[in-house]
């Protein structure tokens, strides 16, 4: 049932459809295999910020590029418990902390272990971002009892080359391998708006959706433009398109969470809606993402009501699959149809 051998035109074939039979589509499929009015909520922390050696072309924390960004050095365990239980009380049921590492170094991996178990024991799931994992590394974080990793794979093999030139793609999916072999959930996706082809973005979701397991958690980002990056002048991407890789991804990965990422301060209320109506059904609290503004808590807790949208709690049951609820929620339209018809 769950398909890993996509091609390229098979993907194409979904994401073209009008837009109406895609959504049609993706919010069916969704309401198979995901509560429907629930999204699940994570707090990102930088741990580590800026002066990273790789030169990805969207980062305002690489290095070579002046985004005069404030650089910090690995935070106190502490300071991490005291943000991880705000996060908490703000409602959120994971907890993502990410650093300007091309890997972790040897000497911060007790610290590391250490961020894990003191924020698990407050009721949170944890998540890193920390760069390329070896085996050694994803078995070490996995023991501390880490339960997602985050590596994205940002897009297409091809336009790959365009955006980083410091690690390759292999490298990337190397990193998705050990931590996969270790035993932790995975979180991976990308970044749309990087002066893409539509064909990158079918490409990413192939990549994404052939991986020997499909991705636990998939954020899909719509790229911040910062100022100092090779990409701060990058083409506005239609949001149509956003819309269209979110129901793509939903479609083709159907059991996966699909996260609405970064990119959310420039987006209205209505186009995150259509975005949920897609199939997202994660996003990212708080005032800041790693580096960058992210809506206020308040301002999402808001629209999560106007919409009905739960979110998930700590110990919700995993939904399922339920393929008549399909039929049950069909027929209901269609006797709703009818009763308008007599009208
Ligand atoms: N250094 C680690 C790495 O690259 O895997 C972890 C931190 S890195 C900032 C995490 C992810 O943030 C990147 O893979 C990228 O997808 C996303 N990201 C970084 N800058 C972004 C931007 N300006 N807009 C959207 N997403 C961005
Ligand atoms: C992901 O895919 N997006 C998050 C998280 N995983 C680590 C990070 C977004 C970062 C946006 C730029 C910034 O705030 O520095
Ligand atoms: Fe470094 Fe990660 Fe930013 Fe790339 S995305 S420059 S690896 S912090």
């Amino acid at each position: 049932m769950i398909k890993h051998d996509w091609t390229r035109d098979q993907i194409a074939a979904i994401y073209e459809q009008p837009l109406m039979d895609l959504l049609m589509q993706a919010q069916t499929l969704h309401r198979e295999h995901h509560h429907a009015n629930q999204v699940q909520v994570s707090q990102l922390m930088s741990i580590k910020t800026g002066a990273c050696p790789e030169d990805c072309a969207y980062c305002p924390q690489a290095g070579i590029y002046d985004t005069g960004l404030d650089k910090e050095k690995l935070a106190a365990i502490e300071a991490v418990v005291e943000q991880a239980r705000a996060a908490k009380a703000s409602g959120a049921t994971r907890f993502c902390m990410g650093a300007a590492w091309r890997e972790p170094p040897a000497k911060a991996m007790p610290v590391l272990t250490a961020m894990v178990s003191e924020v698990k024991a407050l009721g949170l799931e944890t998540c890193m971002t920390l760069g390329m994992l070896d085996a050694d590394q994803a078995g070490t974080l996995a023991e501390a009892g880490l339960d997602y990793y985050n590596h994205n794979l940002d897009t297409s093999p091809e336009h790959y080359g365009n955006i980083i030139t410091t690690r390759t793609y292999g490298d990337r999916l190397e990193t998705l391998a050990e931590v996969r072999n270790a035993g932790m959930k995975v979180c991976s996706g990308g970044i749309l708006g990087l002066d893409e082809s539509q064909n990158d973005r079918i490409g990413l979701l192939q990549s994404l959706a052939n991986l020997p397991e499909h991705p636990d958690s998939v954020p899909i980002n719509q790229l911040v433009k910062v100022p100092g990056t090779p990409l701060e002048d990058a083409e506005d991407l239609d949001p149509i398109d956003f819309v269209r890789t979110v129901a793509t991804a939903r479609i083709i990965m159907p059991r996966s969470v699909v996260r609405l990422s970064a990119g959310r301060e420039i987006m209205s209320d209505e186009m995150q809606a259509l975005c949920f109506m897609a199939g997202a059904n994660s996003l990212f609290y708080g005032e800041t993402l790693l580096t960058t503004p992210n809506p206020e808590t308040d301002q999402d807790q808001a629209l999560f009501k106007r919409m009905g949208i739960q979110t998930t709690q700590q110990g919700d049951p995993v939904k399922t699959y339920t393929p008549q609820a399909k039929s049950a929620w069909e027929q209901k339209v269609d006797s709703l149809a009818k009763d308008a018809m007599s009208l």
